[in-house]
């Protein structure tokens, strides 16, 4: 009985200690949205995520003067993740053409410079379908740099385990982001980018450790995770490097989004916290 009284004691102390756990474990889970889904107001939507920078292109400015060339493309109903890899298997969601899917080097990435600072230029070509299938969410976003290629292909462990990771949408300062797209609003049709995507090339070359800029660039992405509206569906999804393009990016808008839910439940868990100090300081009386 007194054992069971001092059990009861340590695990009423505890009890804030959970709370607090709770609080930090639902916090993480909060994701800062930049919402590039809706046409307006123009110009589209844009997002500088850790230094990154997507935007939308609209059918007026990218004028068909990009080249377009597919390094990884990948599909799947819900949610979908995938990265360019030449050796096989690679993930089960990706494209197994060596045509559309393969081993990129640094020194092979198309570059533009915007306010002095040069970016790797990408590009996403969504394929989604029309109506409501057309929007979908872009979840995770890595890069990541080898010194030489990688030989096993078919896990992200494969990848994440033997690289350095250059750059990652969820390390920037609002932690983990999610960007929410919509293939209706570029109407680029299949083959040229919905999105662009730029990352500083100083970053990445400086995290290959390669002086001469030959080393492997793989690109990780998973799309549809967000969920209601915002899932995959359709055709495969296509990473590009793009080159040739002339037109100017919409300006940056930083700080566009909003919190989802996460945060209002972190608020619950301070309330639950309060509960049970209330609870605790009643069990001592
Ligand atoms: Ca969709
Ligand atoms: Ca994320
Ligand atoms: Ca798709």
């Amino acid at each position: 009985m007194k054992r069971s009284k001092n059990f009861a004691a340590r695990m009423v102390r505890r009890l804030p200690m959970v709370g607090i756990a709770a609080l930090l474990a639902q916090s993480a889970r909060a994701q800062f949205v930049y919402d590039l889904s809706q046409p307006s107001p123009a110009p589209l939507g844009s997002a500088i995520i850790n230094g990154g920078y997507l935007f939308s292109i609209t059918p007026t400015t990218a004028s068909g003067t990009g080249v377009y060339n597919t390094f990884s493309g990948f599909q799947n109903s819900g949610s979908e993740e995938g990265y360019n890899a030449t050796a096989r298997p690679v993930m089960p969601n990706e494209e197994t053409s060596s045509q559309r899917v393969f081993d990129v080097q640094l020194n092979t990435l198309p570059t533009i410079a915007i306010s002095g600072i040069t970016y790797y230029t990408l590009g996403l070509d969504i394929n989604e379908g029309g109506g409501a299938n057309s929007f979908v969410s872009l979840d995770q976003l890595k890069v990541y740099v080898r010194q030489t290629a990688i030989t096993t292909a078919d896990t992200l462990a494969s990848l994440s385990g033997s690289s350095t990771l250059a750059w990652d949408m969820d390390a920037g300062v609002k932690g983990n982001s999610v960007v929410l797209l919509n293939q209706a609003i570029s109407s680029s049709g299949s083959g040229r980018s919905d999105v662009t995507f730029l990352v500083p090339k100083a970053t990445v070359d400086a995290a290959s450790g390669v002086a001469g800029a030959n080393a492997y660039f793989y690109l990780y992405a998973q799309l549809g995770a967000y969920g209601g509206n915002y899932t995959s569906e359709g055709g495969f999804e296509e990473w590009q490097m793009v080159s040739g393009l002339t037109y100017t990016p919409p300006a940056p808008i930083p700080e566009a989004g909003t919190v989802s839910a996460g945060i209002a439940i972190a608020g619950a868990s301070v309330g639950l916290l309060a509960w049970r100090r209330r609870r605790s300081a009643a069990a001592k009386a």
